[in-house]
C-alpha cells in the first residue's frame, strides 16, 4: 500500500471513530473548498455523524444551488454553540487560511486534514495530502469510493463534481487528467446534470461583476514585453461599481488569457496598507514560489499572497520578482 492509500485508510479510521465534527475549508471559499465542504457534510450524514459545517466568509452565490448549503454556517456572522475537538478541514493548506475557525476548536483537538495544494503544512493528526490531484474532491472521491462506496449519492456527486470542475477551470486546465474525467464520468451515474452545475457554477455573471469589470480594464498593463499582464482594482473600483468579494474571483482570467501572456495579475487594494496579489501562469514561470517568498502560497499555476505596503509598492515589488525570472524589462 502506497502513502497515499494508507493516508486514505488512517482517514477512514479518522471519520469512523469520532463523532461531533467541525468542517472547515479556507477562508472566501471557492467551488473546491464548498465542493469539498459540503461532500464531507453529506458523506457525515449518511454515516449518521453529527457535525457542524462552517467557515469564515459568505458562500458565493454561484454556489447556492448546492444541495444542503443552508447547512453551511459563516463564521464570521454567526458563533457555534460548542468547542470541537474533532475536526476536518479540506482544501486549506495552513491553520491561517482556516481564518478565524481555528478558534472554535479545543486545544487538544484532533485534525484529519485533506488537501491538494503543495504547500500544505501538514498540520494535521492524519495527512492526506496529494499535489498532484486536480482538486480537493477528486481526492475526496477517493476516500468515499475506498471506503464509504455504499454512502455515495447525488448529493455527494454534485459536490464533488463542483471542485473537479471549477478547480480545473471546467476541464480546460493542465490538471485536468484522464483520471479527473473518468471521475466525473462516474459522479453523472448519480444523476447530477453537468450543464446545470456548469451554468450556475461557472457560466452565470452578475449586473455588478460586468460593472466591475467595465471600471477595471483601464488598468490593463502590459511589461516583459507582453509576456506579463496586470490588473488593479483600487478601492475606489469597488465603491464606483457596487461590486462585492465575489465579483472579484475570475478578474485575474482576463490578464492570464491574453495571447503570448505567461502571467496573469490581479492586484487587488483590501485597504490604503493592504493589497492581495493573485497570480496565474501558463507558463514554466512557478507563481507558487513568488507566493511562498511573500508569505503566501497555492499550486505553480495559480497562487496569491497578502502585501502589507500600497499598491505602488506591490507593483514593484512584483516587477522586481518577474525581472529575476523573466530578464531585462524590455
Ligand atoms: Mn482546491
Amino acid at each position: 500500500m502506497d502513502s497515499y492509500q494508507k493516508a486514505l485508510q488512517q482517514a477512514s479510521e479518522f471519520i469512523k471513530e469520532h463523532d461531533h465534527f467541525l468542517v472547515i475549508s479556507h477562508v472566501n471559499p471557492d467551488g473546491d473548498a464548498i465542493g469539498s465542504s459540503m461532500a464531507v457534510a453529506h458523506l457525515l450524514t449518511n454515516l449518521g455523524k453529527k457535525f457542524v459545517v462552517a467557515n469564515e466568509g459568505a458562500v458565493p452565490r454561484r454556489f447556492s444551488f448546492i444541495t444542503g448549503i443552508d447547512q453551511l454556517m459563516n463564521f464570521s456572522m454567526e458563533e457555534p454553540k460548542t468547542a470541537f475537538s474533532s475536526v476536518i478541514a479540506v482544501d486549506a493548506a495552513d491553520e491561517q487560511r482556516m481564518g478565524s475557525t481555528v478558534q472554535y476548536m479545543d486545544e487538544g483537538r484532533a485534525i484529519l486534514n485533506i488537501d491538494h495544494h503543495p504547500t500544505n503544512t501538514m498540520f494535521g493528526n492524519v495527512n492526506v495530502i496529494l499535489a498532484s490531484a486536480a482538486s480537493t474532491t477528486e481526492i475526496l472521491y477517493d476516500l468515499i469510493e475506498h471506503y464509504f462506496p455504499e454512502h455515495m449519492d447525488f448529493k455527494i456527486a454534485e459536490a464533488l463534481y463542483t471542485g473537479l470542475m471549477t478547480d480545473t477551470g471546467g476541464f480546460r486546465y493542465s490538471n485536468t487528467t484522464q483520471s479527473v474525467l473518468n471521475k466525473a464520468a462516474t459522479l453523472l451515474s448519480y444523476g447530477i446534470k453537468p450543464h446545470i452545475i456548469a451554468e450556475h457554477a461557472l457560466e452565470t455573471i452578475s449586473v455588478s461583476y460586468l460593472g466591475l469589470l467595465q471600471v477595471v480594464l483601464p488598468s490593463l498593463r502590459f511589461s516583459f514585453d507582453y509576456k506579463v499582464a496586470s490588473l488593479t482594482v483600487t478601492l475606489e473600483d469597488m465603491k464606483r461599481a457596487q461590486a462585492s468579494k465575489d465579483d472579484i474571483d475570475g478578474l485575474v482570467s482576463y490578464p492570464r488569457n491574453i495571447e503570448g501572456v505567461e502571467v496573469g495579475i490581479l492586484f487587488k487594494q483590501v485597504s490604503e496598507a493592504e493589497v492581495k496579489v493573485s497570480l496565474r501562469s501558463k507558463s514554466e514561470v512557478d507563481v507558487a514560489k513568488i507566493a511562498q517568498s511573500h508569505g503566501g502560497g497555492g499550486h505553480a499555476k495559480a497562487s496569491g499572497f497578502t502585501f502589507e505596503g500600497s499598491l505602488e509598492e506591490a507593483l514593484k515589488l512584483l516587477e522586481k520578482d518577474l525581472e529575476s525570472i523573466l530578464g531585462e524589462r524590455k
